[in-house]
C-alpha cells in the first residue's frame, strides 16, 4: 500500500473516532400500543416524513411492546429511559398504570405527550386526541344506527378493557344512546385486546349470545377485522353489519363484500405526524399549559384545552363510494 493511501485511510480513522458515534439532533420515541398493527404502522410512516420535513437530524424510535399490555410499555419506557431519549409520545395501555414510570421520565428532562390513547394527567405534558371523543362516541353508534331503521340490537367489541381512548369514545357512546338513538339496545361490550386471535372469539361469542344482533361495532382497526371475517364466514352477510373504525387498506374487502355498510377513521399517518411535530415543539422549549397553540405542520393547529389535551381532526367515513381510494393511503 502506498504511503499517502496509508496516511489518508488513518486520518479518516481518526477523523471518525474524534467525532464519537454518529448522534442524532434529536430522539423522539413513538410508543404503540402493540408492534404488528397497521394502525400504528401508518402513524409511524407520518412520524417519519415529520422527522424529515422538520429536518436537523431528528431520529425516530418506533417501538412497542409484542401485545397491548402496560406491563411491556414499562419496560419500554425504561430502557427508553436509559437511552436517553429526548421525547416520548405514547399511544397508552393504560392511563394510570404508565404514570410512575413517564413521571421518571419527565424528572430527567424528557418531554412526554400521549397521542391516541391517553396517559393520566400526571404522566403527560399533553394529550392529542385524534378528534373529539363525543364525536367519535356518537359516529361509531350512528355508522350502525343509520342501517337500523327500525332500531335493534347491537353490540361493542372493544380493544382492551383499559385503553383510555375506546373506553371514553364507548362512554360517549353509551351517554348519547338513550338521547339521540333510543332504538338501538347496546346489548354488551366485550374486548379482544387488538389481539386477532382474541377479537375473533369475542366476536364469535357475541353472536352465540345475541341471536338477534344486528350489528358489532368495533373501534378498533383489529377487532373491526376479525368480526367481519366471522360474519363472512359464518355466512352472516346482510344479517349483522360490521361497523366501527376501520384503517380502509385491511378492510376495503369487508366493504367489497357486504359485511359492512361503512366505517369511519381519521388520517393516522398525520396523526403520527402531528405527535412528531408537538414533540419536536417541546424539545426545543414551548411550554405544553392550557391555551397554548401548537403547529402541527401540513395537518394545521391545535389549542390546548384546560387539561392540556386537544383534538386533530374530524373522523372520515369510508364506505362503497370512496373506501378504493383511501385504502391506496392507509
Ligand atoms: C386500534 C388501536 C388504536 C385505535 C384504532 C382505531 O388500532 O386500538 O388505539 O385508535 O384501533
Amino acid at each position: 500500500m502506498k504511503l499517502l493511501h496509508k496516511l489518508a485511510i488513518s486520518t479518516a480513522i481518526a477523523a471518525a473516532l474524534m467525532a464519537g458515534p454518529a448522534s442524532a439532533a434529536e430522539k423522539i420515541a413513538l410508543v404503540v400500543k402493540s408492534l404488528g398493527n397497521g394502525f400504528f404502522d401508518a402513524a409511524a410512516k407520518g412520524a417519519e416524513e415529520a422527522a424529515k420535513e422538520l429536518g436537523g437530524g431528528i431520529e425516530v424510535i418506533y417501538t412497542g411492546p409484542t401485545s397491548a399490555t402496560a406491563e411491556g410499555q414499562i419496560e419500554i419506557i425504561n430502557s427508553l429511559i436509559a437511552q436517553k431519549v429526548d421525547a416520548i409520545a405514547i399511544s397508552a395501555n393504560d392511563p394510570d398504570a404508565l404514570v410512575p414510570a413517564l413521571k421518571k421520565a419527565m424528572d430527567r428532562g424528557i418531554k412526554v405527550i400521549s397521542w391516541d390513547s391517553g396517559v393520566a394527567k400526571g404522566g403527560r405534558m399533553m394529550h392529542l386526541n385524534p378528534s373529539d371523543t363525543n364525536l367519535i362516541g356518537e359516529t361509531i353508534i350512528k355508522l350502525a344506527a343509520d342501517h337500523l331503521p327500525d332500531g335493534g340490537e347491537v353490540a361493542i367489541l372493544s380493544a382492551s378493557s383499559t385503553a383510555n381512548n375506546q373506553n371514553s369514545w364507548i362512554e360517549a357512546a353509551k351517554k348519547i344512546l338513550p338521547e339521540k338513538f333510543p332504538k338501538i339496545k347496546l346489548d354488551a361490550v366485550v374486548y379482544g385486546d387488538d389481539d386477532s386471535v382474541k377479537s375473533t372469539n369475542e366476536a364469535k361469542g357475541l353472536i352465540s349470545s345475541y341471536p338477534n344482533l344486528k350489528a358489532i361495532i368495533a373501534p378498533t382497526t383489529v377487532g373491526v377485522v376479525a368480526a367481519a371475517q366471522v360474519v363472512t364466514d359464518q355466512k352472516l352477510i346482510g344479517k349483522i353489519n360490521v361497523t366501527g373504525l376501520a384503517l380502509p387498506s385491511e378492510f376495503k374487502k369487508f366493504i367489497d363484500n357486504g359485511a359492512s355498510q361503512g366505517v369511519a377513521l381519521w388520517n393516522p399517518i398525520d396523526l403520527g405526524y402531528s405527535a412528531v411535530y408537538i414533540s419536536d415543539q417541546l424539545i426545543k422549549g414551548k411550554k405544553a399549559e392550557p391555551g397554548a397553540s401548537f403547529s402541527l405542520g401540513k395537518v394545521g393547529s391545535i389549542k390546548l384545552d384546560d387539561n392540556n389535551t386537544a383534538a386533530m381532526a374530524a373522523p372520515y367515513q369510508f364506505d362503497k363510494s370512496n373506501i378504493e381510494k383511501f385504502s391506496k393511503i392507509y
